[in-house]
């Protein structure tokens, strides 16, 4: 590796990106922490400092995956007038932990950008769902990043459960590590630590609730990201709204994401269209053209529901597939609220990544 690169190893540069990209000589390299819309927390060898996109960059590319996620590495500027950076290149990405955009627009969704382990979460308590297990795993491997399964909240279940958890995953024929753990008792807390190397990237993904920030917070060691302190309630909400990479003692890096509603899974709006087709003919019968079949006057769907044509429990699934595949996209109060939020979040990352 070339000689003013070996400070961003720990970053997880490495000879492949060096390979891959024809980089000047006075280019300067950076990760991207954090991102919203065009504005980025950036993380080099000297520390971390805000950037924006640069107009050229914006102007030529129009594609979401064409613009950096965190976990990309990007050439910038530093020195800009406005105390911010400025991006003026996406450098080639070796992973991609992406979802396919609705419809047939060839466009993806990038979650996160050069993963090399995918850690998918799911909830011993109320959440585990090899269905939908198996849908991360396409995504992930898609991606070509690493899977791992890990089970939450183990202190909820009796041992049986967990047991059999364990082994329907195992009959399903899944090969990447199974780890289980509770943020209660810590237990397995260390088997999960133990696994995490310096410079390798680890994203944490999963449903809302199944304890993503709860677990990172464990493994910095302090409050550092928001979790949901009321249990039982806020349904639908998520706590944690923007995915950010955070640097460990021991040198792992990690992704917190928002629970997976507002992702979806790969192309899987698509497969819920093609599986519903029923339900589908009739909405094109309800009043509104944007209608959520939920209790709107005129909805043709209910309506087919409530006469009996269309069977209850079909039409449930229905909505509860929606739901997961990210279907039910953010209100504009959210992410309104989303907007406020991230200059607080930019000014406290900053705090948190320079002591680092
Ligand atoms: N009993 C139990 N509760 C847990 C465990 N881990 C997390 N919780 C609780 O579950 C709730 C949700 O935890 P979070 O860490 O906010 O969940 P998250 O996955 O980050 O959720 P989003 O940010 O919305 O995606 C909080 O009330 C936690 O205290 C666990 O292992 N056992
Ligand atoms: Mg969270
Ligand atoms: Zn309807």
């Amino acid at each position: 590796m070339e000689n003013r690169y070996i400070d961003l190893a720990r970053l997880g540069w490495n000879e492949w990106f060096e390979e891959r990209n024809n980089l000047e000589p006075a280019d300067t390299v950076a990760r991207v922490a954090a991102v919203d819309r065009d504005l980025l927390l950036l993380m080099d060898q000297s520390g971390t400092f805000r950037a924006k996109l640069a107009g050229s960059y914006l102007y030529r590319h129009h594609l979401s995956q064409e613009l950096p996620c965190v976990g990309d590495w990007v050439c910038a500027d530093k020195q800009s007038t406005d105390d911010f950076g400025l991006v003026h290149k996406l450098l080639e990405r070796r992973t991609a932990l992406r979802r396919k955009s609705a419809g047939d627009s060839p466009d993806y969704q990038m979650i996160a950008a050069n993963v090399d382990y995918v850690i998918i979460v799911q909830s011993c308590h109320y959440d585990f769902n090899l269905k939908r297990l198996e849908r991360y795993l396409v995504m992930v491997r898609d991606g070509g990043a690493d899977p791992c399964v890990l089970l939450t909240k183990t202190d909820l279940v009796a041992p049986d459960v967990l047991a059999s958890q364990q082994a329907e995953i195992r009959a399903a024929g899944v090969t990447a590590p199974v780890l289980t753990l509770s943020n209660v008792t810590q237990e397995g807390i260390d088997d999960l630590e133990g696994m995490l190397l310096p410079a390798k990237t680890y994203c944490f993904v999963g449903s809302s609730g199944v304890g993503k920030s709860t677990l990172i917070n464990q493994l910095i060691g302090r409050e550092m990201l928001q979790t949901n302190g009321v249990s039982g309630t806020g349904e639908g909400k998520h706590t944690t709204v923007r995915r950010e990479l955070i640097i460990l003692e021991g040198g792992a890096l990690v992704i917190d994401t928002p629970g997976m509603r507002e992702f979806g899974i790969l192309g899987a709006e698509r497969g819920i269209d093609s599986s519903f087709s029923d339900i589908i003919g009739f909405a094109s019968d309800c009043r509104y053209r944007n209608c959520s079949h939920t209790g709107e006057p005129g909805c043709a769907v209910l309506e087919a529901v409530n006469s009996g044509v269309l069977r209850q429990e079909h039409y449930d699934n229905y909505h509860k597939l929606r739901e997961e595949s990210g279907f039910y996209q953010m209100s504009d109060v959210e992410k309104r609220k989303k907007d406020r939020d991230f200059g607080k979040f930019i000014k406290s990352a900053k705090k948190d990544l320079e002591k680092w």
